[in-house]
């Protein structure tokens, strides 16, 4: 059975999927859907809300990215990306609900869509987008801190949270003032440090523009 992700090359989310995918081995195709120039009418059949990505493997279709992170990884075999033990994996879950309810917005679309994207691919950055999500960005940032392993997020192995949180942080980061930013926060910039060259990050980073 193939594995097909369809999604936009420089969506966060879709480097999320992709990146547990490289974690599980699993070889796929890319089907490229760009939300942002507006998604064909096909594609509305597989995700109603138009958003990326959306995963077909077979004749099962998923989106919605942490529930494609958890079919990818109870679907393949190689090691368990979700801990066994309750609590452990109860921060998991929660490292994943605070990046998408409150990290997402400010980190990406407010931090890395106006001072690097939108830059580099000639359109002009609000500098007002950019320090309000700096600022919502230092509550999350703390947040993870206090929550944060000496490790990886969570526990003593490699979880979907940190594979939520990568290619979050490699965009905040790729933001000189997300950088900065993010050196105030130890665990989080040794986490950092070791996330960044893990090998399924570094095969899954799709580049800048
Ligand atoms: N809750 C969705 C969020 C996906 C999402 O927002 N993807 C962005 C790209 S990174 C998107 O499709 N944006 C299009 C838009 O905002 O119209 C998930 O977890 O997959």
């Amino acid at each position: 059975m193939s594995v097909e992700l369809i999604g936009y090359r420089y969506s966060v989310y879709r480097w999320i999927a992709r990146v547990v995918l490289e974690e599980k081995g699993v070889a796929f195709a890319h089907v490229e859907v760009d939300p942002f120039a507006g998604v064909p009418d096909w594609y509305l059949g597989l995700h109603p809300f138009g958003r990326v990505p959306v995963l077909r493997h077979g004749g099962y279709t998923l989106y919605e990215t942490a529930a494609i992170a958890r079919y990818v990884d109870a679907a393949f075999a190689g090691e368990s990306l979700v801990p066994l033990e309750a609590r452990a994996a109860g921060r998991m879950q929660q490292v994943i609900g605070i990046v998408d309810s409150y990290g997402y917005r400010p980190m990406v679309r407010q931090v890395f869509a106006h001072a690097v994207f939108r830059p580099r691919t000639g359109a002009a950055g609000e500098a007002g987008e950019i320090s309000a999500g700096l600022e919502a960005s230092a509550g999350v940032l703390a947040a993870l801190e206090g929550l944060a392993g000496d490790g990886w997020l969570v526990g003593g192995r490699v979880s979907l949270a940190d594979l939520h949180l990568g290619p979050m942080m490699a965009y905040f980061v790729a933001a000189p003032q997300g950088a900065a930013m993010l050196s105030g926060y130890p665990k989080l910039s040794a986490w950092w440090r070791r996330m960044r060259v893990r090998p399924a990050m570094v095969a899954s980073d799709p580049g800048l523009p």
